[in-house]
C-alpha cells in the first residue's frame, strides 16, 4: 500500500467509468510496449488535494498566470509572487502520493523501460518512487521535471540552488529569503512563462519520448509549449499515445486511446500487474 493508503486523498468526481474495452486494449498495449514514457500534468495531483491550474477552483482559475508564475512579476512584486509560493508549498507539504503516482511508480520500478515526465513541480512522483521501491533503488520511478521544482530555491543572482524553505516571511520585502553567497532574492526553482525550459532536461524528455512505443499522457490539458508537444514525438517514432484525463484536450485527437476518468483511478487498473496482490 502507498503512502496514499495511509494519507489522505481527494476523492474527486470520476466520471463516468472508461468503457472496458478502451481500458483492456490500452492495457494490452502497455503491456506489449518495450518503452514507455508517461507524461503527468496537475491532473494526477487533483487526487492528492493539490487545486490544478486551470480546473474548476483552480490554481490559476482567480489570477492569470502572468500575473505570479512569470519574470516580471518577481521583478514588480517579489512580495506576492512569494506569498503564493509559501502557500503552495504548505499546501504541497501536507499532501501525499495518490494511487495514480503509486502505480505509475510501480511501473516505473517493475518495467525498467519506463521514464516519467512531468510539468508539476509538487514532487510527488519522487516522494512516490520513494515509497514504492520500500527501501530500495527508487531512480528509475524519479521523474524527469521540465518545469523545475516548488521545493527547492534559486538564487536570481548567482544562480545556487538550494533546499527550499518552509518558514519563509513573506510580510515585506525585506523579510524575502537571499542568498548566503550573493545576497540577491531567492526564487522559488521553477520555470516560469517566458522562460526557457532547461535544454538539458528538454532534450532527455523530447529524446526518451521520441523512442517510446507508448506515452501515456495523464492529467494534463495540453496547452502549455513545449512541455505539450512531448507526446508528439512518440507518434513520430511510430509509437503511439494513450490519455487519461476527465475530458478532451488538444492531444485527444492524436490519441490512440483516450480514458475517460481520474488517474487514480485508471492509472492503478491500467498498470499495475496482473499478478499484484
Ligand atoms: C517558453 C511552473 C520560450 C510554475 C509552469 C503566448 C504568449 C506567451 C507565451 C506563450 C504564448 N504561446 C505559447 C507560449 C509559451 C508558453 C505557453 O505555453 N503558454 C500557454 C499558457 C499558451 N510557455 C512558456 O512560456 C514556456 N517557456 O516557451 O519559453 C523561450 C525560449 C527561449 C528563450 C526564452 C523563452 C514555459 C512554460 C512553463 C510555465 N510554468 N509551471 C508554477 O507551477 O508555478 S506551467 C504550469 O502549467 C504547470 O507546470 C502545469 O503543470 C502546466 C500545465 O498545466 P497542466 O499540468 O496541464 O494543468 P491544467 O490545470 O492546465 O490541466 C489539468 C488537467 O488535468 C485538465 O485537463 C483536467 O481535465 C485534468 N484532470 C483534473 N483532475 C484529474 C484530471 N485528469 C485525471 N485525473 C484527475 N483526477
Ligand atoms: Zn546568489
Amino acid at each position: 500500500m502507498g503512502a496514499a493508503g495511509m494519507g489522505r486523498t481527494q476523492a474527486v468526481n470520476q466520471g463516468p467509468p472508461a468503457p472496458a474495452e478502451a481500458l483492456a486494449r490500452a492495457r494490452a498495449a502497455v503491456q506489449a510496449a518495450g518503452r514507455i514514457v508517461a507524461v503527468t500534468g496537475a491532473g494526477i495531483s487533483a487526487e492528492s488535494g493539490i487545486p490544478t491550474f486551470r480546473g474548476a477552483g483552480g490554481l490559476w482559475r482567480s489570477f492569470r498566470p502572468e500575473d505570479l508564475a512569470a519574470p516580471e512579476a518577481f521583478q514588480r512584486d517579489p512580495r506576492t509572487v512569494w506569498e503564493w509560493y509559501a502557500w503552495r508549498r504548505g499546501l504541497i507539504a501536507a499532501c501525499v502520493p495518490n494511487p495514480g503516482h503509486d502505480a505509475l511508480a510501480r511501473l516505473a520500478l517493475r518495467q525498467g523501460h519506463t521514464t516519467i515526465v512531468t510539468q508539476n513541480v509538487d514532487g510527488l512522483h519522487t516522494r512516490a518512487a520513494e515509497i514504492q521501491a520500500g527501501g530500495g533503488d527508487p531512480t528509475p520511478a524519479i521523474p524527469v521535471e521540465v518545469h523545475g521544482a516548488i521545493d527547492r530555491d534559486l538564487c536570481s543572482g548567482c544562480g545556487v540552488r538550494s533546499p527550499g524553505s518552509h518558514s519563509i516571511e513573506v510580510s515585506s520585502v525585506e523579510t524575502l529569503p537571499r542568498c548566503v553567497v550573493c545576497d540577491a532574492l531567492l526564487r522559488p526553482d521553477v520555470i516560469w512563462f517566458g522562460e526557457a525550459l532547461e535544454t538539458r532536461v528538454l532534450s532527455q524528455a523530447f529524446s526518451m519520448a521520441g523512442q517510446a512505443d507508448v506515452c501515456l499522457v495523464a492529467g494534463t490539458s495540453a496547452l502549455v509549449h513545449p512541455a505539450a508537444s512531448i507526446p508528439l514525438a512518440t507518434l513520430e517514432h511510430g509509437g503511439m499515445v494513450v490519455e487519461v484525463n476527465m475530458e478532451d484536450t488538444p492531444l485527444t485527437r492524436h490519441a490512440a486511446i483516450s480514458l475517460r476518468g481520474s488517474a487514480g483511478a485508471l492509472l492503478p487498473a491500467l498498470l499495475d500487474a496482473d499478478d499484484l496482490p
